[in-house]
């Protein structure tokens, strides 16, 4: 009777264990390219200027605006710059703020701050 109480307890940890594995398996997003490995750069806006103000990445990649000091945001629409291949940005707002996105389509992207454009911009190389 106590090996079949222990056959039982055990029985019930794996089963909950193997549930929660399967859970998590199916909140990771299928990746366009399994064998790329997705990095992620950080553009600092401070002061009047965004560090690095060009930078080149992989599709796929992650870019934060992070803005640690001002009031800035972050315009790369096509509005704006009808020639980006998206559209991203956010809204003018204090620090501190981050906004991230992912940049999934290969080509050259402007981007600016309103508030301090044409000084304050910058590009992104997506290849
Ligand atoms: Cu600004």
């Amino acid at each position: 009777m106590k090996q079949f109480s222990i056959f039982l307890v055990v029985t019930i940890l794996l089963s909950g264990c193997a549930y929660n594995s399967f859970d998590e398996v199916e909140e990771i997003p299928a990746p366009i390219n399994p064998n790329t490995t997705y990095q992620k750069h950080t553009v600092t806006a401070s002061g009047m200027i965004f560090t690095p103000s060009s930078l080149t990445i992989n599709v796929g990649d992650t870019v934060v605006f992070d803005n640690v000091s001002g009031f800035h945001n972050v315009n790369g629409t096509q509005a704006t710059f009808p020639t980006n291949p998206a559209s991203f940005g956010n809204a003018l707002a204090s620090a501190p703020w981050t906004y991230i996105y992912v940049f999934n389509i290969v080509g050259s992207y402007n981007y600016q701050c309103d508030a301090h454009a044409p000084g304050m911009a910058g590009t992104i190389t997506v290849q």
